[in-house]
């Protein structure tokens, strides 16, 4: 029996991490160490695998057992005021899992580790209130400041799945901020956001000015606050200009984008087009016609994938099928929205939840 406890102490060991004296084991072994890699707890949230008294030393709250119930799945939560150099911190509303009602601003701090590039945010929970008929974030406001980089965009509305990376810069000491600001009592707010921080050169980093990065042959990207009509109302927000990118598998020569239903492609003001039996409806259109309002980015995209294509799409239609094929590397969705939504309002317009599928090169 010791000696089989024993072998699963060693094939645990690693030459990084850190040291704990298993309390089962008196006497037999005295050091072992772990790495500190990502687990689940009872209640299916994430957190640190650490020894129990790294766990307590670091103000965490142990969710469950990892590491063959050697260590503690820690989990660190924290909200308004709070400040985190935790990798896998949960930033989560006061009253949470409750709501929150009234007028507030709550602020948090991720201060910058010597070895981390950028961060990644997954709103695993995220319901402030809906942007005004400009489409922008007057009642509530999701905030990232940071001192290098792009400037994000404020958010606000439904955006539960949604994530963002944020750049930390290599030699800055500066922190980064999140704040929630939120005005009156109409609405409940409610977000619990994953924090996870990324080393500079690790394989996760998202490309340079990608701001959504998607590592998967196949996935839907949405827009921000996508979801049901809200008639005389725009769901999708004003002002942006991100780049959602995908990563480029081995052996896959172009990417097609197709609407997730129907009527998933809502973006920008769209125009009004002759169907079969004259009837008129509202379509999409591309390229230059795209530059009076907001579009998509899709570099060269046509119907086939041949020919110089297309870059830009919008309206309520994405070309004829509702679907895109570009060779164009790196697969890139540029998502450019104006300060002006008064058309995209008058036609209670959603935004974009598009499927992309990744396409093998054919020899
Ligand atoms: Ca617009």
């Amino acid at each position: 029996m010791k000696f089989i406890l024993f072998t699963i102490a060693l094939v645990i060991a690693s030459a990084s991490g850190q040291i704990i004296r298993p309390n089962s084991l008196p006497g037999l072994i005295s050091i072992v160490r772990f790495q500190n890699t990502a687990c689940n707890g009872e209640n299916g949230d994430s957190g640190t695998c650490l020894a129990e008294a790294e766990c307590n030393r670091r103000a965490g709250t142990s969710i469950g057992s990892c590491a063959n119930n050697f260590g503690s799945c820690c989990s660190f939560k924290f909200t308004c005021g709070g400040t985190t150099s935790q990798n896998e911190t949960v930033f989560v509303n006061p009253s949470y899992p409750r709501g929150e009602n009234g007028t507030d601003t709550c602020q948090v701090t991720i201060e910058k580790q010597a070895k981390v590039c950028q961060l990644r945010l997954d709103f695993e929970e995220f319901t402030l209130a809906q942007p005004d008929e400009n489409g922008l974030c007057t009642t509530d406001s999701f905030m990232v400041r940071t001192t290098v980089g792009e400037r994000l965009p404020i958010l606000c509305g439904e955006n539960a799945g949604q994530h963002i990376y944020i750049d930390m810069g290599r030699g800055s000491a500066n922190p980064v901020v999140l704040s929630v600001v939120s005005n009156g009592d109409r609405v409940t707010r409610r977000w619990k956001v994953k924090i996870n921080m990324i080393p500079c050169n690790n394989l996760d980093m998202a490309p340079s000015g990608c701001m959504q990065y998607y590592r998967s042959p196949s996935s839907i990207i949405k827009s921000f606050n996508y979801g049901s009509r809200i008639e005389s109302r725009s769901r999708y927000l004003s002002n942006l200009r991100y780049t959602a990118c995908v990563r480029v598998e081995e052996n896959f020569c172009a990417i097609k984008w197709e609407t997730e239903s129907a009527n998933s492609f809502s973006f920008g003001a769209p125009f009004e087009e002759l169907s079969l039996g004259n009837q008129t409806r509202l379509g999409g259109a591309t390229g230059g016609l795209c530059s009076q309002d907001d579009f998509v980015g899709i570099d060269q995209g046509s119907v086939d994938g041949t020919g110089p294509g297309d870059d830009r799409f919008c309206g309520n239609r994405l070309l004829e099928m509702n679907s895109v094929i570009s060779r164009s590397k790196p697969f890139m969705l540029k998502v450019r929205s104006n300060h002006d939504q008064t058309l995209n309002a008058a036609n209670s317009q959603q935004g974009f939840s598009l499927r992309y599928v990744q396409l093998p090169c054919v020899i």
